[in-house]
């Protein structure tokens, strides 16, 4: 068995209990000190950084949200000062707001790290030839696959995503035999190899490491019989850092939370209080050694369960069973987060249109396709067919600038979209993962 770090990941549990403790108190003095929101939000609790003398008194602490990002957009939430943060990152927010992530040089070399560790663990050596089909930019998969991989020494070719035919011809001719992409992508890229006829024992592929969207045991069959590979759950958050928080080993027994850098908690999101290990709720991260814009028990709103028997790879952290789902409306498509508020928001701009909208998700040939009907005004005629094409052209061009999916957007006539009686229903999702 390979390790990145063996000293940490195999540290005793005493010892890392420890270290936790250890860091909590440093990243929460740092946060109270040099981050106004922090400070206001303790003072409120009746909380300060003396009160934390363990990893257990991060109890004690109150949550952070997704709406505490967007309340100190863009930068307000940093604890260093701009010279100090090297790299941004950005995910969607639950409307027109991005939610924004700082890094410092410390940070990213955590980060990479923590990559590195999680890589290494299910395989990848210098030798390796690591194909990154997650997209590079504001989206931290494409970066953080590749800055891992090149810290093991692997050669790492940076395809970022999309031309899927130009992704068949990379992964074959250049012999990549790891490659890092979402699941679904992972299942269409195995179909469209099928399709160009060339068959799995033409490739190299050994390893693969997918995440960034839920995805089940059975697409886990479909992409290893599919490309001839093992397939590693790897999972992340921009807020935190992206993907690497938690890997998987050779042994594909849930992702190992790299725990001396991210520390995870499950809570009853009811009653916010935590639940036994092995009971699903909701994860919290705090991050315990991040200096740009360390995050205190923040709520992902992933729907988990820690996983604190040891693992026959002999890293002691514990380790994060499948994601099922969300406690918000955020959907996954395409690897995209999106928030329905963030159609509405587009759809609402245009005062023809009625407030009445539903989207649907299906699966179709291994890709999502979001569709959206939208209902005009009761004043609005219907019947010109080319002024509805036009307004239909233009809200389809709208929400694909404003969320980075395209949608096919349907506009009906008015009161034709379903009323739910109770709680509205934006969204169908077919999705069969
Ligand atoms: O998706 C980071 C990432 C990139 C992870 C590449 C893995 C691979 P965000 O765009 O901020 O960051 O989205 C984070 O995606 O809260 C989960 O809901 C979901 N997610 C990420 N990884 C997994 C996974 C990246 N392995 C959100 N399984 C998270 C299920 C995942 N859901």
């Amino acid at each position: 068995m390979q390790y990145y770090n063996e000293r940490i990941e195999r540290m005793s549990r005493d010892e890392k209990h420890a270290l936790q403790g250890e860091r909590l108190k440093r990243v929460v003095t740092l946060a109270y000190n040099n981050c106004k929101p922090y400070r206001a939000k303790m003072d409120a609790a009746g909380v300060t950084p003396d009160d934390i003398n363990s990893i257990d008194d991060i109890v004690k602490l109150p949550f952070t949200t997704k709406q505490d990002m967007r309340n100190n957009y863009p930068f307000g939430m940093f604890s260093a000062p701009m010279e100090d943060i090297v790299r941004v990152h950005a995910s969607s927010g639950t409307t027109g707001k991005l939610t924004v992530a700082g890094s410092t040089k410390h940070d990213l070399d955590d980060w990479t790290e923590a990559v590195a560790r999680g890589m290494v663990s299910a395989g990848v050596t210098k030798k390796s030839i690591v194909h990154v089909a997650y997209g590079y930019g504001l989206f931290t998969g494409g970066l953080g696959a590749h800055d891992g991989a090149t810290l093991i020494g692997a050669t790492v070719v940076p395809a970022s995503a999309g031309n899927t035919a130009r992704q068949l011809t990379l992964i074959k001719d250049f012999c990549a035999d790891t490659i890092c992409c979402t699941p679904s992508y992972a299942v269409y890229l195995a179909d469209e190899f099928k399709k160009a006829g060339i068959p799995v024992s033409e490739l190299s592929l050994k390893q693969g490491f997918f995440g960034a969207e839920p995805w089940s045991e059975e697409m886990r069959v479909k992409i290893e019989e599919g490309l001839g590979l093992k397939a590693y759950d790897i999972y992340g958050l921009s807020e935190i850092s992206g993907p690497g928080v938690a890997c998987e080993c050779a042994y594909q027994a849930g992702p190992h939370v790299q725990d001396d850098l991210f520390y995870p908690e499950i809570i009853d999101p009811d009653t916010l209080k935590p639940v036994p290990d092995g009971v699903r709720g909701e994860l919290v991260f705090t991050t315990l050694n991040k200096t740009g814009m360390p995050l205190i028990r923040y709520r992902t709103r992933d729907i988990c369960a820690i996983i604190s028997e040891p693992c026959k790879c002999g890293r002691t952290s514990v380790r994060l069973a499948k994601i099922t789902g969300r406690t918000d409306d955020m959907l996954i498509i395409r690897g995209v987060n999106v928030f329905p508020s963030q159609i509405e928001s587009v759809l609402i701009k245009d005062k023809r249109i009625s407030p009445h909208y539903h989207i649907t998700i299906d699966r179709i040939n291994n890709l999502d396709v979001m569709s959206i009907e939208v209902e005009l005004q009761r004043n609005v005629a219907f019947d010109e067919i080319q002024e509805i094409e036009l307004m239909q052209k233009k809200l389809t061009a709208d929400i694909a600038s404003a969320i980075g999916v395209s949608a096919k957007v349907k506009l009906v006539q008015s009161g034709t979209v379903p009323r739910s009686e109770g709680k509205a229903v934006f969204v169908t999702d077919n999705r069969k993962i």
